[in-house]
């Protein structure tokens, strides 16, 4: 029978815990689903631009459910997250939304603290008409499935996403594009919107000094106690 003394037996413990805490330990990153503010508002979170990805950028509208596309065609909105488009109400009005892609667009922070390379985002997203690209800093995301792309709406179906790769320290810039497909009897266009309700998002930390000292302070122990053991 080993005996291990109480002082190593603290430093182990001690040691095992720093060490669990390091792996186990997850910050929240600081992003947000569509249209978390009242709906007829700026999305003060998203913006977007007609195109893939570049152009000018406005503030993104979170769409008032009050007639169409709710009611029938949109999937109902829910305190987790709303449909946000370039205009906040399309009763009335379809003119300014033709057939074309749009992109929609978020920000996020990674901090000194955090080590990108471990971020992970997971979601899902529905589009009207149909999803056409995830893109991470300027590069699209490798996703299974676009919505609309394997029948059912894309404005009435989840279709879920992950992100494991692509994150930079400072800002980081997530883009969906959207493509607005038919056109209404008076070919003056037709609603397109976004909408993206992330379900986590996390970085872990850059582990501090202390915790590598301590870390280190356990090895030894470990080290020692083996000394002990063949003695
Ligand atoms: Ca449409």
């Amino acid at each position: 029978m080993i005996k291990i003394g109480e002082n190593m037996k603290k430093t182990l413990l001690l040691a095992s815990l720093v060490l669990a805490s390091a792996v186990a330990h997850a910050d929240v990153l600081n992003i947000y689903s569509t249209g978390v503010s009242a709906n007829g508002s700026s999305d003060t979170h998203w913006t977007f631009a007609q195109g893939l990805g570049s152009g000018v950028f406005s503030a993104a509208q979170i769409v008032s459910t009050a007639g169409f596309p709710f009611n029938g065609a949109w999937s109902a909105d829910t305190a987790t997250s709303s449909w946000i488009a370039p205009r906040a109400s399309y009763v009335g009005n379809l003119s300014d939304s033709a057939y074309s892609t749009y992109t929609f667009q978020t920000t996020f922070t990674i901090g000194a603290g955090d080590n990108a390379a471990t971020a992970l985002i997971n979601g899902a997203w529905q589009a009207d008409n149909i999803g056409v690209q995830v893109s991470l800093n300027g590069h699209a995301v490798a996703v299974s499935t676009l919505p609309g792309a394997s029948g059912g709406a894309g404005y009435q179906n989840w279709t879920p996403f992950t992100i494991s790769s692509g994150f930079q320290q400072g800002v980081n810039t997530l883009q969906f594009t959207v493509l607005n497909t038919g056109t209404d009897a008076g070919n003056t266009g037709n609603p397109t919107g976004l909408r993206v309700e992330f379900s986590g998002a996390t970085v872990s930390p850059v582990p501090e000094p202390e915790s590598y000292a301590l870390m280190g302070l356990g090895l030894a122990g470990v080290l020692l106690a083996r000394r002990r053991r063949r003695a």
